[in-house]
């Protein structure tokens, strides 16, 4: 079997669509314009990649973006400043402070900080919460672009064997989370591996779908999978550089030995990352039209 490839660039297309229409009609009805800032914290070159498409897509589809990027020797007290300040900015529903951050600020502090109804990611105890209990609220972008690729591409979840790669808040744990939920994409018997996990390729060759989020560039091997799984690529690695200097990426998946053996599979680049970034679009939406009492 050849898998067929979902595209992230296509499905994300798509919502992008949908959301620029819905963005139009905010404005017009109710002279709204959902409000979105990035904070970056330093100079990481993917981090910088990654906020500078979330930027570019927040202004393609209409929505008012302001981009900070500040120095890595910032203070945590500083950044804390910076994020009460946006918590206090009505131009603003959305705010995004990429991670990782340096070492010297604790994150979970930071994420803390952020205002629950301007926590677009998602990463807000609050929205965890409210996550775990099924209750409306802002889904971390990455697993939300997931349940999103799998509902639009027809992939059923209802029953199936999942099994996620990967144990970390903003991808396994909530991914995990969702897929058991009685909701579309969700109603699976999910397994999670990590890195303690006693024999992780029993659990591989039983799974229906494979989301593999860890950060080990071709990790998953074809003889680990059974035929016609659905795999999921979450990992977006940097495994070297072309001759002019661009950087060469790699999934957590060994894309070209493992799409024989798949029914669908996700490409790196060009499967998750598109989707993570049209989710926070959808979610800056969301915080607009809630601030605004628009339901
Ligand atoms: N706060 N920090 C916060 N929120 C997030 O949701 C993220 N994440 C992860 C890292 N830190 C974060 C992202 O935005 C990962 N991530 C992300 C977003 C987009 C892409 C990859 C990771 C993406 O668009 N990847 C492209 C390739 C881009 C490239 O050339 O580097 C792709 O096609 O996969």
């Amino acid at each position: 079997m050849t898998a067929k490839i979902i595209s992230g660039v296509d499905t994300a297309k798509a919502i992008r669509a949908e959301l620029k229409q819905e963005i139009a009609e905010l404005k017009e009805k109710h002279n709204v314009v959902p409000g979105l800032v990035t904070i970056l914290v330093g100079a990481d070159p993917a981090s910088q990649s990654y906020v500078t498409a979330k930027e570019k897509t927040s202004k393609e589809l209409g929505i008012y973006s302001e981009r900070l990027d500040i120095p890595a020797e910032t203070t945590e007290a500083e950044l804390l400043a910076l994020v009460d300040k946006c918590n206090k900015n009505d131009k603003i529903n959305g705010i995004l402070v990429q991670l990782p951050l340096p070492k010297h600020i604790n994150e979970a502090k930071i994420l803390y900080a952020i205002d629950p109804t301007k926590d677009v990611d998602g990463f807000h105890p609050v929205n965890v919460g409210k996550m775990i209990l099924g209750e409306q609220c802002f889904l971390p972008c990455t697993p939300h672009g997931i349940l999103e690729m799998l509902v639009r591409n027809d992939i059923k979840t209802s029953g199936a064997e999942v099994v996620i790669l990967g144990r970390s808040n903003i991808v396994g744990k909530p991914m995990a989370n969702l897929m058991l939920q009685k909701r579309p994409g969700g109603n699976a018997t999910v397994t999670l591996c990590h890195t303690r996990t006693k024999d992780t390729v029993f659990h591989t060759k039983r799974a229906d779908i494979l989301i593999a989020a860890v950060g080990v560039p071709k990790m998953v091997t074809a003889d680990m999978v059974k035929d016609g799984v659905v795999i999921i690529d979450v990992g977006v690695n940097r495994i070297g550089k072309t001759a002019d200097g661009k950087a060469i990426l790699a999934g957590d998946v060994d894309f070209d030995a493992v799409k024989e053996k798949a029914s669908y599979i996700t490409p790196v680049p060009g499967g998750v990352g598109p989707m993570t970034i049209t989710m926070l679009m959808k979610n800056t939406v969301q915080a607009a039209k809630q601030a605004a009492g628009i339901l």
